[in-house]
C-alpha cells in the first residue's frame, strides 16, 4: 500500500500537464486502475483482513484524488499565468498606420458641432427614438389639426385594438428631448440634442431617416440678439472660413415666435460652392424664440423666463463642409465611400473641448 502511495504520489507531482495527469488517475483510481484491482482482492481475504485492508484503500484512493485535484489546480493556474504572460498587449502602443475603418461624416460633423457649443456652455442631451404624439407635437404647439402634422409625414407605430394609450410616433425632430429636458431640469438652461429623426421622405435630398440637432437657451432676459451671436460663433467655427456671413430672414415655425431661417452668403462660381463670399445665400438654420406656450409645456412659467431654439440638419451641413454631393449615399453603407469621406480615428474634431 505505501509502495503504491509512493510511486503515484510521486507520478501526479511529476506530471507535467493535464493530459499526464489523466493518464495517472486512470492508471491508478480509475475502474480498471491498480487500486480497483486491489479492491477485487478483497473479496479473497479473511474478514479480519478485508476490515484492515478496505478502509485503508479507501483512504489511499481519497488521498490519491485530493492530490490529483491539488495538481489539476496547480496546473491550470500555471496555464492561466502562461497565458497572461502570452498575451499581454500594450495598450498605449499608437494604432497601426493602415487605416481598418473610418468614422462616418455623420459622427464626425456630430462630434464637432457638440464640441463647439460646449465651449458655450450648452450641455448634451439624448432622448427616445420612439416618441409618445404628445412630446413629438402638442408640447410643441402643434396640435391634432395643425397642417405642420402632415406637413413632416410622420411614421406612426403599429397599435393593438383597444390599445387606448396614446399614438406613438418616430420622432420627426429632436424637439421633444428639450421638452423632457426642461421637465427634468428647468430654467436657467443652455443645451443642445443631436441625434436622427424620422420622416417619411425619399428623394435626392431626403432619407426617411436622418440627423438633426437643435439647441435651446433659457433664460431671464435672453433675446434674439444672443441667438443671433451664438449662429453667427457656430457657423464661423463650424465652417472655418473667414468672413462667413449670415442672413435672418422671417419665417414661421409653430414653436417659435418670432421666427427666422437663417441663410449663408456663398458663391455658385465655376460651378462649386464657395462660403463666405458672393452674391448668393443658402438656407442652412431655422430659429427663434421659444413659443410661451411651448416653455409653459416644459414646466417653464414664460412670464419668467425666455429661450431661443435653432434647429438644423447635420448631414446637410456635413455636405455642405465636406462638399459631398449625394445624401442618399450616406446610408449606402459602400465601403468605397465610407473611405473617401470617412475621417481617420485620430482627426480629432476642429476646436474640440478640453
Ligand atoms: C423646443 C422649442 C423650439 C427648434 C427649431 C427649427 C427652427 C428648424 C429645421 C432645420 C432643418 C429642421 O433639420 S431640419 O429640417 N429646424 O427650422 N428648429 S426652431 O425649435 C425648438 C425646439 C425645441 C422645445
Amino acid at each position: 500500500m505505501d509502495d503504491l502511495r509512493d510511486k503515484y504520489l510521486g507520478q501526479i507531482r511529476d506530471a507535467a500537464d493535464e493530459g499526464a495527469l489523466e493518464a495517472v488517475r486512470l492508471a491508478a483510481v480509475g475502474k480498471k486502475g491498480e487500486v480497483a484491482l486491489k479492491m477485487r482482492e478483497l473479496g479473497r481475504m479473511t474478514p479480519e483482513e478485508r476490515q484492515v485492508a478496505g478502509p485503508a484503500l479507501n483512504a489511499l484512493k481519497d488521498e490519491i484524488n485530493s492530490a490529483i485535484a491539488a495538481r489539476k489546480a496547480g496546473l491550470e493556474d500555471a496555464a492561466l499565468d502562461e497565458r497572461l504572460r502570452a498575451e499581454w498587449l500594450d495598450v498605449s502602443l499608437p494604432t497601426r498606420a493602415r487605416r481598418q475603418g473610418t468614422i462616418h461624416p455623420v459622427s464626425q460633423v456630430t462630434e464637432e458641432v457638440t464640441a463647439i457649443f460646449a465651449d458655450m456652455g450648452f450641455a448634451v442631451a439624448e432622448g427616445p427614438q420612439v416618441e409618445d404624439d404628445w412630446y413629438n407635437f402638442d408640447a410643441l404647439n402643434i396640435p391634432g389639426h395643425h397642417p405642420a402634422r402632415a406637413e413632416m409625414d410622420t411614421f406612426y407605430m403599429a397599435r393593438q385594438p383597444g390599445d387606448n394609450r396614446p399614438p406613438h410616433v418616430l420622432r420627426t425632430h429632436t424637439s421633444p428631448v428639450q421638452i423632457r429636458s426642461m421637465q427634468a431640469t428647468g430654467a436657467p438652461t443652455r443645451m443642445i440634442c443631436p441625434g436622427r429623426v424620422y420622416r417619411a421622405d425619399y428623394d435626392q435630398t431626403h432619407t426617411p431617416m436622418f440627423h438633426q440637432v437643435e439647441g435651446m437657451a433659457i433664460d431671464r432676459d435672453i433675446s434674439m440678439a444672443n441667438l443671433k451671436w451664438c449662429l453667427e460663433e457656430f457657423c464661423r467655427a463650424f465652417f472655418e472660413v473667414d468672413g462667413i456671413e449670415l442672413r435672418f430672414r422671417a419665417s414661421h415655425f409653430p414653436f417659435t415666435e418670432p421666427s427666422a431661417e437663417v441663410d449663408i452668403r456663398c458663391s455658385w462660381e465655376g460651378g462649386t460652392l464657395k462660403l463666405g463670399e458672393g452674391d448668393d445665400w443658402m438656407e442652412i438654420l431655422g430659429s427663434g424664440m421659444m413659443h410661451p406656450k411651448v416653455l409653459q409645456a416644459g414646466g417653464i412659467d414664460p412670464d419668467e423666463w425666455q429661450g431661443f431654439a435653432f434647429g438644423m440638419g447635420i448631414d446637410r451641413i456635413a455636405m455642405l463642409k465636406y462638399g459631398i454631393p449625394d445624401l442618399r449615399a450616406f446610408f449606402d453603407s459602400d465601403l468605397r465611400w465610407l473611405k473617401h469621406y470617412g475621417f481617420g480615428t485620430l482627426q480629432v474634431p476642429t476646436r474640440h473641448a478640453g
